[in-house]
């Protein structure tokens, strides 16, 4: 999604699979992270498995990769890192309307665990070394909501690149959690933190709201009553 909205930038990839233009590496191999990182300005970290998995695979992948973003980063003397966290550091959290932006850790699943990880190690590379550190709590960034929960969770394609070039280019952003969704009619989650980014959604799920209809109830129900939805079932 991003690849090819970040417009204005001049992007360096990386990724375990090939890709057209970008180097080929594990976010878990700390040598090729630091060359990439060697003259940019800033890294955006979206590596990593992106839902729950084996306890061993979210450690060697998530947390692991993580480290070595932040270490990386440092050593190669790069200003900022922006993180994608995850809805699901705070997932057990039960939803309130207009919920902070700095609900305090309360993972639903060892890939949530992993996201608490990251925003931590954000913290202390923040505090010890001096990276500017946005941890990005994103909600569910799809082309479109695929449920029920998605007309509050949903993050638009077009919303997630005004979201992470908000990240890329305020002012002094020091270390922050900034939930990430749009302007949803139906959000729980306050969009305070973003504006004070400078990010402004353009994109409301609601548009989708009469091509969804209601799924398993059990899944339906946490999807209301936690931030994290299904992911703490
Ligand atoms: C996430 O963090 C996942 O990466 C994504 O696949 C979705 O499950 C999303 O959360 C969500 O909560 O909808």
């Amino acid at each position: 999604m991003l690849r090819e909205r970040l417009t204005g930038y001049d992007l360096r990839l990386l990724d375990i699979e090939p890709i057209e233009g970008g180097i080929t590496a594990s976010v878990t191999d700390l040598d090729a992270m630091v060359a990439a990182c060697e003259g940019v300005d800033a890294v955006v970290h979206l590596g990593g498995i992106s839902g729950e998995d084996a306890w061993e695979r979210i450690r060697d992948v998530n947390i692991e990769g993580t480290y070595c973003v932040f270490e990386a980063a440092r050593r190669a003397g790069v200003g900022r890192v922006v993180h994608a966290s995850s809805n699901h550091a705070v997932g057990f959290h039960e939803n309130s309307p207009e919920a902070p932006d700095d609900l305090a850790p309360r993972p639903d699943t060892y890939y949530g665990v992993s996201k608490v990880l990251g925003e931590a190690l954000g913290s202390l590379y923040h505090d010890r070394h001096g990276l500017d550190v946005l941890c990005l709590r994103i909600g569910s960034c799809f082309d479109a909501p695929h449920d029920l929960r998605g007309l509050s969770t949903w993050l638009s394609p077009g919303d997630v690149t005004r979201l992470v070039d908000a990240a890329l280019t305020c002012e002094n952003p020091g270390f922050r959690t900034v939930w990430g969704i749009s302007a949803n009619t139906r959000r729980f989650w306050s969009l305070d933190g973003g504006r004070a980014i400078g990010y402004h959604p353009q994109d409301d799920a609601e548009q989708f709201a009469d091509q969804l209809s209601p799924g398993d109830p059990t899944k339906d129900e946490a999807g209301r009553r936690y931030v994290g939805g299904p992911f703490t079932l």
